[in-house]
């Protein structure tokens, strides 16, 4: 009989085995990233310490901070902690205007990570004999090659449909059997729905035992819908580009958080505001520090993603600590489909058109499965006299443009000046309607 866990002896050490590995690594990545990055060298110094004073675990505390916008001032490669030479692949997620946020990998990240990733799906259950659907974008964004890698590395036959074509994704699943889906949650419903439409009755028609859904929040009301219209058993799975992307925390079949590969990431909540560190149990937002990354490795990196960590060991018998589902983020990122999008970067193509004036609302909804997404921007009194054929032509142009920066293709509204409401205090730029839809 196969075992539950993919390495028994990691995911089950008690929790002193792991704080010792933790200490162990935490002392020699606070020396690695001093001794190879200039940014850490600034940083420990600006602080009055070296990494010698790393003595204990809660030590890690006098390391201030890493940030997101440190990534995007020192795009692409200032925080490389290896030569250039030394990197194998590169990843990149969508930042603030602009810059996109870089993951760097050597040959031993690529291997951490593929290892995670392995762990990550044997501890949902899936297996050699398995024959995995994945749905996840490939190309920059982590998620589809992350979990192919995963895949790889149990021998488990991988299927790299990647996104779209819905219908053919349908069809390939039924002639290939698939047993394991993998893709956002919200495509997963909006495929269902498809099926529905189409006749397919996924219990009768296909195999599906087993979904793999993250890199956008969802709720357990959402777990239900795709549990009950496709027959699976769904699983969370969290990641982020900067830390390797997905695997760095899955669900067990116990269903209660998500277990942190903590041999790897050294965990911390904070208080968004203030910047205190909480206990287990408390919500905050996440802050990981990478005990195993060579090529670009962070030191107490703030997620934005809000959360609780539990400590005590789950009845699946791992010891990794469980973080709760995502419940918001600390920052304005929006999650749009599965892809990341700044409300600057919307700012940012209308500031460019002068046929518009600086009133915009981003307007999110999701009436089915799917999020829909729809910009309202105010013309100026003068091209409010437009003829309605050149205002399609404007709004192709609007849409072409947010296309060609974040990925989306949104529905543009223009309204007459003055149509959006002002209110007294700061602007509403995002009206998100999604939460508690579904
Ligand atoms: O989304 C990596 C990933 C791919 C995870 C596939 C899971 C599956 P990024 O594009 O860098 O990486 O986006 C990271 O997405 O900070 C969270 O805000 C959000 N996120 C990722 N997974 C979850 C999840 C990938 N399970 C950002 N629940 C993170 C809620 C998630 N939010």
């Amino acid at each position: 009989m196969d075992s539950m866990y993919w390495n028994k002896k990691i995911e089950t050490a008690t929790r002193d085995e792991l704080r010792k590995h933790q200490l162990q690594l935490l002392k020699e990545k606070a020396k690695y990233c001093y001794d190879n990055t200039a940014f850490y060298r600034t940083k420990f110094k600006s602080a009055g310490i070296s990494p010698s004073d790393i003595k204990t675990l809660e030590d890690i505390q006098k390391i201030p901070f890493t940030v997101k916008n440190d990534l995007r001032d020192n795009y692409p490669f200032g925080m490389l902690a290896v030569n250039l030479e030394d990197i194998v692949e590169i990843h990149a997620s969508s930042g603030t205007t602009g810059n996109p946020v870089v993951g760097a990998y050597t040959t031993n990240d690529m291997n951490v990570w593929q290892e995670l990733m392995a762990r990550s799906l044997y501890t949902t259950g899936v297996r050699r004999q398995d024959v995995m659907h994945n749905a996840y974008g490939y190309g920059l964004f982590t998620g589809g090659l992350g979990f192919h890698y995963g895949a790889q590395k149990i021998g488990t036959r991988i299927i790299p449909v990647s996104g779209g074509m819905t219908q053919r994704q349908i069809k390939i699943m039924k002639d290939l059997g698939s047993t394991v889906l993998c893709c956002t949650p919200s495509y997963a419903i909006y495929l269902a729905e498809a099926m529905a439409n189409e006749g397919v009755d996924p219990r009768k028609d296909l195999k599906l035992k087993i979904g793999h859904f993250g890199a956008e929040p969802w709720s357990e009301r959402i777990r239900e819908r795709i549990e009950n219209k496709l027959g699976i058993e769904a699983f969370d799975i969290y990641g982020l580009t900067e830390l390797c992307g997905p695997g760095v925390s899955v669900e067990c079949n116990k269903h209660n958080g998500l277990h942190i590969w903590e041999d790897n990431f050294l965990i911390e909540t904070i208080d968004p505001k203030t910047g205190d560190v909480l206990p287990a149990g408390e919500e905050g937002e996440l802050v990981f520090t990478t005990l195993t990354k060579a090529g670009l490795p962070l030191l107490r990196f703030r997620t934005r993603d809000i959360s609780v960590i539990e400590t005590e060991e789950c009845e699946c018998g791992r010891t990794h600590s469980r973080m709760m589902r995502i419940t918001g983020r600390s920052d304005d990122m929006l999650i749009i489909r599965g892809v990341n999008v700044f409300p600057s970067q919307i700012e940012y193509v209308i500031m460019g058109f002068p046929e518009l004036a600086a009133q915009y609302q981003i307007v999110l909804e999701r009436p089915e499965a799917l999020d829909v997404f729809t910009i309202k921007v105010e013309l100026t009194e003068k091209t409010s006299q437009s003829t309605q054929e050149e205002l399609n032509v404007l709004k192709r142009r609007i849409r072409q443009k947010v296309q060609n920066i974040t990925g989306l293709s949104p529905i543009i509204e223009l309204v007459k000046p003055g149509g959006i409401p002002r209110s007294a205090g700061k602007a509403k730029r995002v009206m998100d309607l999604r939460s508690g839809k579904i």
